[in-house]
């Protein structure tokens, strides 16, 4: 190329030279503007070819997302196979809890009648929460009743607004039943000495003998103490006390 282009320029300067004189120059002027416009015009394909060769790896990544269909079904079966691993896995643990849950709800079962067995009877016994009664206004029926180890005492809200809170117990845990009623179930000997909370002072209270009363001297103090600040039914907490032996 560098050939041709020597070779028409100095062709070109011989033929301006040798009509340098004639006016027709100006017309073989235009002569070389046309080769130098071709010769752009050669190399420009050249330059075109190479967008062409940019959409070849445009095509690379069809086949490389072909590829990867391929792998997904693989994956699809590791992660099935992983997931039906696990799955036997987690079958055989749960397995294994069910038995050891069921194991221990036997030794349970087994172990609660025998813990159950010495604490007593297992007895309900109802006292009821009365605005009257056989002692009078406020009043819980029957006042004093005696049970064994394991009984339990139901208290019923025969009537509304009356409640039970423990005032003396032989081991000085506190119990008590709400205003709808409720049950305790006594597990240790002694004498408990109760009250209704709104007719504390109007001699509402009562009181549960549950075996041996171990701690009489304790109790018998406490319901005289409680028997002298009553503004109404003086005598009543005695009447129930006195009947513990
Ligand atoms: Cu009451």
């Amino acid at each position: 190329m560098k050939l041709k282009l020597t070779a028409l320029l100095a062709a070109s300067v011989l033929m301006l030279s040798a009509c340098s004189e004639d006016k027709p120059a100006s017309n073989e002027a235009p002569v070389m503007d046309k080769p130098a416009e071709t010769m752009p015009a050669e190399k420009m394909p050249e330059v075109k070819e190479a967008p062409k060769m940019e959409p070849k790896p445009e095509p690379m990544p069809e086949p490389k997302a072909e590829m990867k269909p391929e792998e997904k079904p693989d994956m699809q079966q590791e992660l099935k196979n992983k997931a039906a691993d696990i799955a036997d896995k987690t079958s055989n643990m749960v397995d294994d809890a069910k038995k050891e849950v069921t194991a221990m709800v036997d030794k349970a079962k087994q172990e609660m009648p025998k813990s159950e067995a010495p604490a007593g009877t297992g007895k309900v016994h109802v006292v009821k929460m009365l605005n009257n009664g056989e002692d009078g206004i406020m009043v819980f029926e029957p006042g004093y009743i005696k049970i064994e180890k394991g009984d339990t005492v139901q208290f019923e809200a025969t009537d509304a607004g009356h409640n039970a809170v423990s005032e003396l117990t032989p081991d000085g845990n506190k119990w008590e039943v709400g205003y709808d009623g409720g049950k305790v179930t006594f597990n240790e000997e002694g004498a408990h000495l109760y009250y209704c909370v709104p007719h504390r002072s109007m001699g509402m209270w009562g009181v549960i003998q549950v075996g041996n009363a171990v701690n009489k001297d304790d109790f018998m103090a406490e319901s005289k103490s409680e028997d002298g600040s009553l503004a109404m039914n003086s005598g009543r907490i005695m009447k129930y006390a006195d009947q513990v032996k």
